[in-house]
């Protein structure tokens, strides 16, 4: 590379990346050939509109590419329409909001702290500022149990227009038949963000929204899916007539959805990533996706528990999916800021995280979310995440003590070094 500045960077990220554990739970580690579509030549190339309706000539590879992508993610997720589109995950929900409501209607998503993500409603967004977010929460914090009397009451109430399943840091899984008679009785529209776990439901570890009645699922492409950095919106139903308005109706609702991504929303779709998306699909639908997704399960429960005995205290106590969050101020009696910063020194990625109702801020906050993902491709098997627990442990017990944390730095980067990145030559 003639840029030696940014050639180095590359060079050094490999490095950290190889000589380090990711156990950020929504980071993962794609193939070669993803990352080889990714650095195709479809990024010189422009192709507003979809497969077959595009508003510039040229298009003879490209629609085949969006095409098989759509094709693939329908087959994947047993969805009737995919939009392959959306550059990232915040943009698809916001496609999805704009597409289906008015400014002012109501949304009901997960309690921020609980577990909900930032495009659920947080204030400042430019979701919350148009739309009005309600909530619902967990139950019982030594379970994660969500309360859906609780949830079901607010609905009657505040009547939203969609119901939203889905989080970012939630160990437990949702029970979406509880969702679907809650938005029936409301006549709700039921959306489900599976950005973290969409790999798990394409995986056939973890039920699918849509097998319970769900309306509307939106994903990142880059998490448990371990494809290229962006996103997509599934849908039950057949664009009915892409040219022209239609009116808002859930039949209506993949053209709704496609015409808000474009022109609504976005224009140029990134057809690189786009190619690569369809190669992580086809990754996905292999039988050794089903094996990998089984191994992240065992694997994340393999370290919840080797955690626990080592008195880390989980929200929840436990986790049913690839995520674990930990409150590490009840158990060492410092903030997640440290822990992350700690573990960080010793080659263990992680992240701050709130833990549900946190008394302290986001940025200084109560806990971690670990997950595992990513060293899970590596090649890591539960009896590796004893070993990881036993680091973290002696990390953050020692975490003023220098010589310590270099010789765990030492330790972790040996081993890791053992394992290669899947886009190794
Ligand atoms: N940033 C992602 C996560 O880590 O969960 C969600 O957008």
């Amino acid at each position: 590379m003639k840029d030696k500045v940014i050639g180095r960077l590359i060079k050094q990220e490999e490095k950290r990346q190889r000589q380090g554990l990711e156990l950020i739970p929504s980071e993962n580690y794609v193939s070669r050939d993803v990352l080889d579509a990714m650095g195709s030549v479809f990024t010189n190339k422009y192709s507003e509109g979809f497969p077959g309706r595009r508003y510039y000539g040229g298009q003879v590879n490209t629609d085949q590419v969006e095409q098989l992508a759509i094709d693939r993610a329908k087959a994947l997720f047993a969805a009737d329409h995919a939009n392959v589109q959306p550059h990232s995950g915040a943009p698809a929900n916001e496609a999805v909001y704009h597409a289906w409501l008015e400014p002012g209607d109501t949304i009901m998503g997960m309690e921020l702290s609980h577990g909900g993500h930032l495009t659920h409603g947080r204030p400042g967004t430019i979701s919350a500022k148009l739309f009005n977010f309600v909530r619902y929460g967990i139950k019982d914090v030594e379970t994660g149990e969500i309360d859906y009397e609780a949830m079901r009451e607010m609905a009657i109430k505040t009547k939203p227009k969609i119901i939203l399943a889905g989080f970012s840091s939630y160990p437990r899984e949702l029970d979406y038949d509880r969702f679907a008679a809650i938005a029936k009785e409301v006549d709700a529209v039921l959306m489900a963000d599976m950005a973290h776990i969409a790999g798990l439901i394409a995986g056939k570890v973890l039920s699918n929204p849509f097998d319970h009645g769900f309306h509307i699922m939106t994903t990142t492409t880059h998490k448990t899916l371990r494809g290229p950095r962006g996103a997509m919106i599934l849908t039950k139903g057949k664009v009915s007539n892409p040219l022209k308005e239609v009116e808002k109706t859930v039949e209506n609702l993949p053209t709704l959805i496609d015409r808000t991504v474009f022109p609504g929303l976005q224009g140029g779709p990134h057809m690189h990533t786009i190619a690569a998306k369809a190669v992580a699909f086809y990754e996905a639908a292999q039988p050794e996706f089903h094996q990998y997704c089984l191994q992240i399960l065992a694997n994340a429960k393999s370290l919840s528990e080797a955690l626990m005995k080592r008195g880390f205290k989980l929200v929840t106590n436990g986790t049913d999916n690839h995520m674990i969050v930990c409150d590490v101020n009840a158990s060492f009696g410092f903030d997640g800021s440290i822990a992350e910063r700690v573990l960080d020194r010793i080659g263990l990625t992680l992240n701050k995280n709130v833990i549900p109702d946190d008394p302290l801020p986001p940025y200084r906050p109560s806990g971690i979310r670990l997950g595992t993902p990513a060293v899970t491709t590596r090649g890591l098997k539960t009896e590796h995440m004893e070993q990881i627990a036993e680091w973290m442990s002696q990390a953050l017990k020692s975490r003023n003590d220098e010589p310590t944390l270099d010789r765990l730095a030492k330790v972790i980067k040996d081993f890791a070094s053992g394992f290669p990145l899947p886009s190794d030559r």
